[in-house]
């Protein structure tokens, strides 16, 4: 969930309304474990940022667990590592909720079946949690902790670090008939396994179904069900910005291509070309982007709207400016375009005498 995340960049009422929506996500998650009336509820780590987390977010949580009648069972992470002045180790629990406090797996009984705990103690560093393992026997084990699959760690997000690293076939081999698994935002599960994702995006271009797993036990291969429980949609979106003349009409553009509805949130894409000389900087544009708390982001990939032809063969400083970049072999490269337009702008004033 990674509740309490500051959600960088964004501003901050946009920020706060991002971690009022993390709270409704998590409520819908706790109606969902109700209406379904699941044996138990489990978290398998970042449930929240120690960093960024407070007291409030600790009594929130308290509440809504508190109100199933069913175990809930939380694996802390790497984000939400257990320590003695963490919310897990400092708050009062309601008495369902079950809180893994070692480096080392334990189990709870639910429904015939023995579900395996373990917790993350400190934000990074922490090795395989599964070397050496070997459960005792019994009911069926079924492990809940937070770790880095190292198949899908190619395919999951870039600088992804490998906290609490294993392999696949390590689930059989230590004796559980599956993982219930935390960390990798996309979701992915296999016979053996299931990253449920992050049931609401956090950042930009994180699309596609992700939320709580429904896992039913049974004889064979758990059956695995991803129930979308998200409050905001994250889009992204481009947008041509060639022929707008000035700062109005660009405003106006790109707010037409918002979508209706506060609670989506949009990355645009600026392409194009950009008229020069507009009276609106990056800034000054999010700030009017964002006019109502909208969540909105901008990426600048527009090139500047100029005649080089022209500008080339001016006889002052303009023109040497330009024909100086155009022998660059980097002339096409986004730096070197950025710094175009800046010289270009700054050099302004007079129109160039042409030859
Ligand atoms: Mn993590």
């Amino acid at each position: 969930m990674h509740l309490d995340a500051v959600f960088r960049g964004l501003g901050p009422s946009v920020a706060q309304r991002r971690r009022a929506a993390l709270r409704q996500t998590f409520q819908n998650i706790v109606r969902l474990a109700r209406d379904l009336q699941v044996d138990a509820l489990t978290i398998g780590g970042d449930l929240y940022e120690d960093l960024h987390s407070r007291p409030d977010t600790a009594r929130f949580l308290a509440e809504q667990l508190g109100g199933l009648s069913c175990p809930v069972l939380i694996s802390p992470g790497n984000h939400d590592y257990w320590h003695p002045g963490s919310l897990y180790a400092t708050n009062d629990w309601p008495d369902n909720v079950r809180i893994f406090d070692s480096n080392r797996f334990t189990a709870v009984e639910v429904a015939g079946h023995r579900i395996f705990g373990v917790a993350h103690d400190k934000p990074k560093g922490t090795g395989s949690l599964l070397a050496g393992l070997q459960v005792p026997d019994g009911p069926p084990a079924v492990a809940l902790f937070h770790g880095s699959e190292r198949g899908l760690m190619q395919i999951q997000e870039e600088g992804k670090e490998d906290h609490g690293p294993f392999a696949e076939p390590e689930i059989a081999k230590s004796g559980f008939c599956f993982g219930l698994l935390g960390h990798f935002h996309k979701p992915r599960s296999t016979a053996r396994l299931v990253y449920p994702g992050n049931p609401e995006p956090l950042t930009f271009g994180e699309e596609g179904v992700r939320g709580a797993a429904e896992v039913e036990f049974g004889s064979g291969t758990p059956r695995v069900k991803i129930h979308q429980v998200n409050t905001f949609t994250l889009q992204d979106r481009e947008v041509d910005v060639t022929g707008c003349r000035h700062s109005e009409a660009l405003v106006d553009l790109v707010r037409e291509s918002l979508p209706r509805g506060s609670d989506t949130g949009v990355r645009v894409r600026l392409v194009g070309e950009m008229a020069l000389g507009l009276q609106l900087g990056p800034s000054e544009l999010l700030r009017q982007l964002r006019e109502g708390d909208r969540c909105v982001d901008v990426v600048f990939a527009t090139r500047p709207a100029l005649d080089l032809e022209q500008l080339s063969l001016a006889p002052d400083i303009r023109g040497q400016f330009v024909r100086g970049l155009r022998e660059r072999a980097d002339f096409d490269s986004e730096v070197v375009q950025a710094a175009l337009r800046a010289g270009v702008e700054a050099l302004q004033g007079e129109e160039p005498a042409l030859l």
